[in-house]
C-alpha cells in the first residue's frame, strides 16, 4: 500500500514533467499526450508523433499484419445467421442509410478520445440477415492473431441505435489504422471491444 502510494506519486511527478514539456513544445508534444500507450514512450517511434484523423491508434494495420487484406478490393462484410448469410461490399454498405454519432474510444492504456463516426446502424444489418432481437454476436476481424481478433457483443449493444459499422471518422474515410474498410463503434464499451478491420458478424444461435 505504502509503496503503491510512492509509485503513484512519482508517476504523477513524471506526468507533471511531461505536461510542462508539452506546454513548451506546443503542438508536437500535445500529440504525445494523446499517444496510445501514454506519455511513457516519448522516444519510442515516430508513429506516436501523429494521431491520424485526430484519434490515437492502438495498433496499426501493419502491426496487426492486415494491410494487404484490408486494401484488397474483394473485401466484403458477411452477416452470418445460421444458414442465412448476407455479404455486403463497402459500396453496398455506403448505399444503406448512414448515421452519425459522436462516441469515444476508451482505451485501458489510459486515454479516452471522442470522435465523430459515420456508418451503417448495426441493427439494420442484423435485420437484413433476419437476426432476431436478443441475439448476441461474435465480431470477427481480418486480423488472424491476438486477443482482439474476435470479440463478443451482447444483444443489448447490438441493437443500440447508436451502435455503428463505421465507414467514416471525423469527416473522412476511415484510415486503415483506424479499421478500414469497416469497424465497430458502440457506446459504453471498452476500447478493446471496438473491433477494427471487421469482416464477419456472426449471430450466436
Ligand atoms: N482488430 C483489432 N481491433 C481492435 C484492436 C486491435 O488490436 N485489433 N485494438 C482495440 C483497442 S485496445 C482499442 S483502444 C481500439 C483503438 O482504436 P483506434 O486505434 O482506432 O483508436 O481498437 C480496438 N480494436
Ligand atoms: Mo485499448
Amino acid at each position: 500500500m505504502r509503496q503503491r502510494k510512492g509509485e503513484d506519486l512519482s508517476r504523477r511527478r513524471f506526468l507533471m514533467g511531461v505536461g510542462l514539456g508539452s506546454t513548451l513544445l506546443g503542438g508536437v508534444a500535445l500529440t504525445h499526450t494523446l499517444s496510445p500507450e501514454g506519455p511513457f514512450s516519448l522516444k519510442d517511434d515516430r508513429r506516436r508523433l501523429v494521431a491520424p484523423q485526430d484519434l490515437p491508434v492502438n495498433r496499426t494495420a501493419a502491426q496487426a499484419d492486415v494491410t494487404r487484406l484490408v486494401t484488397a478490393n474483394d473485401w466484403m462484410l458477411s452477416i452470418v445467421n445460421g444458414t442465412t448469410v448476407r455479404a455486403l461490399t463497402r459500396q453496398d454498405l455506403a448505399g444503406l442509410p448512414q448515421h452519425t454519432h459522436t462516441l469515444p474510444i476508451a482505451c485501458v492504456e489510459g486515454w479516452t478520445v471522442s470522435a465523430v463516426w459515420e456508418g451503417v446502424r448495426l441493427g439494420d444489418l442484423l435485420d437484413l440477415a433476419l437476426v432476431p432481437h436478443g441475439t448476441s454476436l461474435r465480431m470477427h476481424s481480418l486480423q488472424r492473431r491476438g486477443a482482439f481478433a474476435a470479440t463478443t457483443m451482447p444483444a443489448h449493444y447490438a441493437r443500440d441505435p447508436r451502435t455503428l459499422i463505421a465507414l467514416r471518422l471525423n469527416g473522412e474515410t476511415l484510415s486503415v489504422d483506424h479499421g478500414y474498410p469497416a469497424r465497430i463503434i458502440a457506446p459504453g464499451r471498452p476500447g478493446v471491444m471496438q473491433t477494427k478491420w471487421l469482416n464477419r458478424i456472426e449471430a450466436i444461435v
